[in-house]
């Protein structure tokens, strides 16, 4: 028997009811749309070194103003672009079922931008920063939006020290809180990967886990990841435009 493509959706859409939990993870795919480069894409090396290279404690302590350029840069990048498609819809969905919780790896805060309910930042957010030193006077984190800093390392304004970036770099722990209420949010209905390479862990093992719990496991990337094999429903497609699919078929 032939499938369409219809009618796959169809059934995807008829599992989203008023009482579903339905929880998302989503990655830097998600925001390419929008103009915010990949890290493991075209785009995604910043002078000639990945994420990994730059986004470590170990990096930021040897050089803290390479650091801070890349940040910086990003800042810069991020400051321009605007919510996409892909936001709009998984922000329309979160106002609309009761139970739905985002999970972002994202930390360019464009879910938020679009107006998305209850997101848990699972990385941070590249708007926050904090003492490197941890200084006693000065909060654990706090907001500045400036883009970009004239003067990086930019100086905390408790101790004098630097500051970093309030988000999580290889070798840190996730926030005790926002693991927590993320593996709350895997005892779902459906659980959509949207956009991430499903590379980096623990986030990665999110989607594995709501699998196990009993969720209907759906991704949408434009390759194929490590998780799709193991999901019910792997969708190839660019977010912004399955997505609008699929909410076309919601009733
Ligand atoms: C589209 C699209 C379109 C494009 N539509 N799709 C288990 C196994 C192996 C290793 C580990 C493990 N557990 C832990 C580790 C180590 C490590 C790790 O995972 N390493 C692997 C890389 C090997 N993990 C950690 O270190 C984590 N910490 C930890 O485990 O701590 C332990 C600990 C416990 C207690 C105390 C202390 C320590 C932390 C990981 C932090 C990751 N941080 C970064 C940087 C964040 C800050 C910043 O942004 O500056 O997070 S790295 C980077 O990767 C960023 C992303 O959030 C993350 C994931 O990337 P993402 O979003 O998937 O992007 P891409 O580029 O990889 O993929 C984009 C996808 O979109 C692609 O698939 C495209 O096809 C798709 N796409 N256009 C749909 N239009």
């Amino acid at each position: 028997m032939i499938t369409s493509v219809s009618e796959i959706l169809a059934e995807l859409a008829s599992r989203f009811r008023p009482d579903s939990r339905i929880t998302v993870l989503t990655g830097a795919g998600v925001s390419a749309a929008s103009g915010v480069p990949t890290f493991r894409g075209p785009g995604g090396l910043y002078k000639n070194r990945r994420v990994e290279q730059i986004g470590t404690p170990e990096a930021f302590g040897r050089d803290p103003q390479f650091v801070w350029e890349w940040y910086n840069w990003r800042r810069e990048v991020i400051a321009t672009k605007q919510p996409n498609r892909a936001h709009e819809v998984l922000a329309r969905w979160s106002q609309r079922y009761p139970r739905f919780t985002l999970i972002t790896q994202n930390v360019d805060g464009l879910h938020e931008r679009a107006g998305t309910q209850n997101v848990l930042r699972f990385h941070g957010s590249i708007w926050e920063v904090l003492c490197w030193e941890r200084c006693k006077q000065s909060p654990p984190r706090w907001r500045d939006e400036t883009a970009p800093f004239t003067e990086i390392p930019p100086r905390c304004p408790y101790c004098g020290g630097i500051v970093r970036p309030g988000v999580v770099w290889f070798g840190e722990g996730i926030d005790p809180e926002v693991m927590k209420r993320s593996m709350d949010a895997l005892d779902c209905d459906i659980f959509l990967t949207i956009g991430t390479s499903a590379v980096v862990y623990p986030a990665a093992g999110l989607i594995h886990e709501a699998k196990t719990r009993g969720a209907f496991t759906v991704e949408i990337n434009i390759e194929t990841t490590p998780a799709a094999a193991s999901l019910d429903l792997p969708l190839e497609g660019p977010a912004e435009e399955v997505l609008d699919h699929i909410e076309r078929f919601i009733l």
